[in-house]
């Protein structure tokens, strides 16, 4: 089905065949344009160069043209149905999917699924700053195109909660909008989630390190006994690879104009001529990644075998994998803290499902750090970065409670307090870092601590207009 513009609430959902439901999003709808007039991006602009779904098939699903933001078409859009689709893992594996909520799986089901819509606005109010710091036009366009994106992933989960968990989805769906990042009171579920993003260099972080969990996170879900959360995750996913590009290419461009700078005045302290210090970036990344890593859950989790017995939660490529797809039998291998020491723990595969989908997770991390030491050593730096030990500075899991250095090595408190200047940013590295993000909104201008992009945006000259004011 293709998706219906002309409705107050593009979809393709066939929404129009549902009055109660259409009524009840129309409701909410409301209160989403205020909660993004109050927590959206707070630098005023006319209009952005934005792409907006227009089909989820293969090819060509997404429009571009300028936009002003509060008149974003944000909709509700799946993936094509696949008929003959069945359950792919788990106690009810060989069956079809599930196109309702089975009464036992409800409370578990409608608990993912408000985890992962929380997550969503929690990166708006996050990101709500930026615009008023952008390095140039190209980069305030992308990220706003993050966050309508966002904003419509939280349409996406309020869609299953409205139209799938009656009166309590309809609450949780409210609640959505009332929880926000860094409250007291009520803040985000997940701890990154309520970190700040005050600077660009964290915002690429952020791109890369935190919005791949959600590529990894929804890949799972895609993988769902319940179809319409499957077929929702997998039209998210198309989307999250351009919040990939963004953090990818962002720290690239850092990495290749701190690299510059570094040669140009044969020093690595290029903080006076402008630049950020490969040790802030590589402190940048230890910080980004290990609160990352902690959005895995913990290494050992009933939550998770339960989420995949019972068809709810798979793995990442779930059909690829060659082996029962139940785990009964399976054991898996995982590090813990033991008499002072890190070692192996053998458990059941079952409960180490966490573990499992964050190893995948960091394989993918590490391909941006083979690619940021490959600009180094073009310039002739040959100073690496690297990902810190999976138990360094965490507060999830195994590790939680632990000291462990970025080179694995367990720690007293002493020492962990010693060495953690050098190792997380400093109040000193953040104000620094703070101090460069000045305002370029030039067309084709670009600050002076970050590379240009090698590319437009949808084929447009880097001096293309992106953003009007
Ligand atoms: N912070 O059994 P465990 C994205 C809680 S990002 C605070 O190990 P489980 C995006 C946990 O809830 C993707 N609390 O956990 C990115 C549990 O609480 P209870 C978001 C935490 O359930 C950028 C307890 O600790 N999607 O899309 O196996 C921009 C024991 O933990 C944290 C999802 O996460 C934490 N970091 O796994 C925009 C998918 N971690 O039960 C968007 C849905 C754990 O004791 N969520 N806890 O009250 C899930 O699959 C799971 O809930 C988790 C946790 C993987 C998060
Ligand atoms: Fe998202
Ligand atoms: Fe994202």
């Amino acid at each position: 089905m293709s998706i219906d513009y002309t409705e107050r609430i593009p979809n393709n959902v066939d929404l129009s065949g549902d009055r109660r439901l259409r009524r009840a999003l129309e409701s909410w709808q409301p209160r989403f344009l205020q909660w993004w007039g109050e927590m959206g991006p707070a630098l005023p602009t006319q209009d952005v160069y934005l792409r907006t779904a227009v089909d989820v098939g293969r090819e060509g699903w997404a429009h571009f043209g300028h936009v002003a933001l509060p008149e974003y078409r944000w909709g509700i859009f799946l993936a094509e149905r696949d008929p003959d689709r069945r359950i792919a893992f788990g106690q009810h594996r060989g069956r079809p999917v599930w196109q309702q909520v089975p009464g036992e799986y409800r409370a578990e089901l409608q608990r993912l699924i408000v985890v992962q819509g929380d997550t969503e606005p929690a990166s708006v109010e996050q990101q709500r700053r930026l615009g008023l710091s952008a390095p140039s036009l190209y980069d305030l366009r992308n990220l706003f195109q993050v966050n309508v994106e966002e904003g419509r992933h939280l349409w996406a989960m309020v869609y299953l909660l409205h139209a799938y968990f009656g009166r309590d989805g309809r609450d949780e769906a409210d609640a959505m909008l009332l929880r926000n990042s860094g409250s007291e009171d009520s803040p985000r579920i997940l701890g990154a989630f309520n970190e700040e993003t005050p600077d660009w260099l964290s915002f690429y972080m952020f791109t890369y390190f935190t919005d791949r969990d959600g590529k990894y996170q929804l890949g799972t879900l895609k993988e769902s006994a319940f179809d319409p959360l499957s077929r929702t995750c997998e039209f998210m996913l198309k989307e999250e690879a351009h919040h990939m590009f963004v953090g990818t290419t962002g720290v690239d461009r850092v990495v290749e104009r701190t690299a510059q700078l570094m040669r140009e005045h044969d020093t690595d302290d290029i903080g006076r001529f402008g630049g950020i210090p490969l040790d802030v970036i590589q402190k940048y990344i230890n910080f980004h990644y290990s609160v990352s890593l902690d959005l895995f859950g913990g290494e050992t989790s009933t939550n998770v075998a339960n989420y995949f017995t019972a068809g709810l939660k798979g793995r990442w490529q779930e059909e690829r994998r060659r082996d029962d797809h139940l785990l009964t039998e399976a054991v898996a291998t995982v590090q813990h803290v033991e008499n002072g020491r890190i070692a192996d723990l053998r458990l059941p595969a079952l409960t180490a499902l966490n573990a499992d989908l964050r190893g995948e997770y960091i394989g993918d991390c590490a391909t941006g750090v083979t690619r940021w030491n490959r600009i180094l050593t073009g310039y002739g730096v040959d100073t690496p970065l690297y990902l810190p030990h999976v138990g360094f500075n965490r507060q999830v899991g195994a590790f939680s409670g632990h000291h462990v250095a970025p080179g694995g090595r367990l720690l007293d408190r002493a020492a962990w307090e010693a060495g953690r200047d050098r190792w997380l940013p400093t109040p000193g590295d953040k104000a620094h870092v703070l101090s460069l993000m000045r305002p370029v909104y030039e067309p084709g201008r670009i600050a002076a601590w970050v590379a240009p992009p090698r590319n437009g945006i949808d084929n447009r000259p880097l001096d293309y207009e992106y953003v009007h004011f």
